[in-house]
C-alpha cells in the first residue's frame, strides 16, 4: 500500500505549489515513494474524521499503515529518514542536514511567513505603510546571513539533502516579492531546487488537482 498524503480539493494559490503538501510530495518524489492524495475540501478539514489525524484542521498529513503523521517538516524528516537519498549516511553530515531542515522552518521561514501576513491581511490597518518595511528588512537580513553562508555551493552542505528542500521550499514563497532577487546566489540556488525533476514532477501533479477543480466548477 502506498502512503497517503491530504492536500487541498481547490488550493487558493491557484496551483503555484504554494500550500504545504508541495514540499511532502517533492520528498517522495525524490525518494521514488508512490503516494495516494486524498483530497480535502476547508469543510473537511475542520470534521472529527481529519481533526483525529490532524489537531489542527490543516493539510497535510500523512498515512501509512498504522501511522498517521502530521507537520510538513515531520513528515519529510519521516520520508528522508526511511528511505536513501534525502540525508548522508555519515552520522555528522546527517545530523548537519537535519540542523539545516530545522533552520528553514523555525529560522527563515518564520520572518518570511510574517511579511506575507502583513500584505495578506494587515493592509487596512494605519500602521501597515510603517510596519511593511521593517518586515521586509528583517527578511532581508536574514537573506544575506543565508546567501553568505551559502557563497558559490550548490546546496547547504555538501549534497541536496532534506535541508536544501525545505529551504528552497521556504525560499519560494518570496518569489511575488522580488526579494529573492537581491541575493543572486539565493535565487540561483531556488532555480536549481525547481530544476530538479522530482520538484517538477511533485509540482505537476499538484498544479493538475488545481486545473481539474476547476473544469469540475
Ligand atoms: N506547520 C504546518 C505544516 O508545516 O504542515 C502548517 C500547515 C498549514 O499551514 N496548512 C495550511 C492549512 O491547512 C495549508 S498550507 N490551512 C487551512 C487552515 O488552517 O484552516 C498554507 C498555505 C495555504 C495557502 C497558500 N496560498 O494560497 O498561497 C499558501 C500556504
Amino acid at each position: 500500500m502506498n502512503p497517503t498524503i491530504t492536500a487541498f480539493e481547490a488550493s487558493p494559490d491557484r496551483g503555484r505549489g504554494m500550500a504545504r503538501d508541495m514540499a511532502v510530495r517533492w520528498a517522495l518524489e525524490e525518494v521514488g515513494q508512490a503516494y495516494d492524495v486524498r483530497l480535502v475540501s476547508f469543510a473537511q478539514l475542520k470534521q472529527p474524521a481529519h481533526v483525529v489525524l490532524h489537531p489542527f484542521g490543516q493539510i497535510p498529513t500523512y498515512e501509512d499503515g498504522d501511522l498517521a503523521l502530521f507537520e510538513s517538516g515531520a513528515i519529510i524528516f519521516h520520508i528522508a529518514e526511511r528511505h536513501a537519498g534525502l540525508l548522508p549516511v555519515d552520522a555528522d553530515a546527517r545530523a548537519r542536514a537535519i540542523t539545516w531542515m530545522f533552520a528553514a522552518l523555525s529560522t527563515v521561514e518564520p520572518v518570511i511567513l510574517q511579511g506575507e501576513t502583513a500584505i495578506l491581511t494587515e493592509r487596512d490597518k494605519p500602521w501597515h505603510a510603517e510596519r511593511l518595511p521593517v518586515l521586509q528588512d528583517r527578511i532581508r537580513a536574514r537573506l544575506t546571513e543565508l546567501s553568505m553562508r551559502l557563497g558559490a555551493a550548490d546546496w547547504l552542505d555538501g549534497d541536496f539533502s532534506a535541508g536544501d528542500l525545505l529551504m528552497v521550499n521556504v525560499l519560494r514563497r518570496l518569489h511575488s516579492s522580488g526579494l529573492l532577487l537581491e541575493c543572486p546566489n539565493l535565487a540561483a540556488y531556488v532555480a536549481r531546487g525547481e530544476a530538479r525533476p522530482a520538484f517538477k514532477r511533485a509540482f505537476a501533479d499538484q498544479l493538475a488537482v488545481f486545473t481539474a477543480s476547476q473544469s469540475t466548477g
